[in-house]
């Protein structure tokens, strides 16, 4: 096949990717998978979703997955066999360990980026691991983790609403996810917009209740609004 041919074909493949869920509380993915561009691009099998609930690895008829910690101190710690049985458990989509990459979502990882999110859409599948209470054994990070993250420094109650922000950011750089909602809105993150300015948007109507949107924006003078808008970056 012909270098140029090999491109053409490249861009007709639907190259799916796979997420693969670890939680406690899987309940907390199921708008965020049903909604909005997610939904669409889990119909368009542009993306997959696995969940799995750690709670049915758990040990015992109480189905038990944390305990206290060894050396006394506070809060529970999520156990080693409910989490290694159900990492097990994990439907590898590629057998090519370079192309997978295994997270676990932890105030100690290393604090979330644009950067960082670029990266990881280069993945063919990543497995989350969502934790919960004051977190898991260390054996478990030493064995099944690659890489920790964090979503900034504030304290939340665990590790399911930082991976559906890594999660919503990977999949909107997905070739074909964004539609026209935003096919430039890569713009607010390009240099040239210095990280996160943006100029002020307005839509219909053009005046409500006395408050006006400027002139030059319905003027049809792109040259003019091009200017306007590079003038009122904010
Ligand atoms: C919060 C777990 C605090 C543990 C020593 C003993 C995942 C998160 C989380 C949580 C602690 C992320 C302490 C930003 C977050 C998460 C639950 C530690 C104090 N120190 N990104 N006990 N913020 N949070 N508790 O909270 O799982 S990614």
């Amino acid at each position: 096949m012909c270098f140029n041919c090999a491109i053409m074909n490249a861009d007709i493949v639907n190259i799916c990717m796979n997420f693969t869920v670890l939680s406690l509380f899987p309940e907390m993915f199921e708008s965020f998978q049903r909604d909005s561009i997610v939904g669409r691009a889990v119909k368009e099998e542009k993306i997959n979703f696995e969940l799995m609930n750690i709670r049915d690895f758990g040990i015992g008829k109480h189905r038990q997955v944390d305990d206290t910690p060894y050396g006394g101190g506070e809060g529970m710690l999520m156990m080693c066999e409910p989490l290694f049985t159900a990492f097990e458990n994990v439907e590898c989509k590629t057998k090519n360990v370079n192309k997978r990459r295994i997270i676990y979502m932890t105030p100690q990882g290393e604090s979330f980026t644009q950067q960082k999110a670029a990266e990881l859409a280069e993945y063919d599948e990543l497995v989350i691991l969502c934790g919960r209470y004051e977190g898991v054994d260390q054996r478990v990070r030493d064995e099944l983790i690659d890489e920790e993250i964090s979503i900034g420094d504030y304290v939340l109650t665990g590790g399911e609403i930082p991976a559906m922000v890594v999660m919503d950011s990977v999949i909107r750089l997905l070739p074909g996810v964004l539609g026209k909602e935003g096919s430039h809105v890569n713009d607010s993150f390009s240099e040239a917009f210095d990280g996160k300015r943006e100029h002020p948007h307005y839509t219909k109507p053009a005046d409500f209740n006395g408050m006006k949107v400027p002139d030059v924006l319905l003027s049809g003078n792109h040259a003019e609004i091009e200017k306007w808008r590079r003038e009122n970056l904010r």
